[in-house]
């Protein structure tokens, strides 16, 4: 359930607070293609029981994707995909030591058999566009929202190549 007091269909999962600012882009998709959505902050390392709890309710709560951000040693996502059958997408945050790369690596080189779908460092809004794309298999109306969504970038792009040459 999220704050609304609708069932969620995706968990937005982060392991502090301080990875909010950037993961509010992919909540901030999903709002504009309709969909129901929670935050959650839980960290794997800092508090592990809780996390193993929450991870395993995932499927029963009736979460059909889950995106989770982490940065540094980033266990969250790949943990995740271990603890649910849901599909997991990975958003690596960008970190002050080594600029992210730390948690790409940490994110992306999942062993076989325990996918994330990873997206770039802060690619919190593309997270939330495949999960829309993955929603929309089971809901046509979100692939006509996803095409309007399309058309709209390249308007926009279009825009500016007139100015350009206004
Ligand atoms: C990870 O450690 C979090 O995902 C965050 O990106 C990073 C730093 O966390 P804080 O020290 O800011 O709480 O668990």
């Amino acid at each position: 359930m999220n704050k609304g007091g609708t069932m969620s269909k995706v968990a937005i999962v982060m392991g502090s607070d301080s990875d909010l600012s950037t993961m509010r882009a992919a909540g901030d998709f999903l709002t504009k293609m309709g969909i129901e959505y929670e935050y959650n902050i839980i960290s794997a390392h800092r508090e592990p029981d809780i996390f193993f709890k929450w991870a395993r309710e995932l499927r029963n709560r009736g979460i059909k994707v889950v995106i989770a951000g982490a940065g540094k040693a980033a266990h969250l996502p790949g943990m995740c995909a271990a603890l649910t059958p849901l599909p997991v997408i990975g958003v690596p945050i960008k970190t002050s030591d080594l600029g992210g790369v730390d948690s790409l690596y940490s994110i992306v080189q999942m062993p076989g058999g325990i996918p994330v779908a990873t997206v770039a460092i802060n690619g919190a809004k593309n997270a939330g566009i495949l999960a829309t794309k993955m929603l929309a298999l089971n809901d046509e109306g979100l692939f006509d929202k996803l095409e309007k969504f399309s058309d709209e970038m390249a308007k926009e792009v279009e825009a500016k190549d007139g100015k350009l040459k206004s």
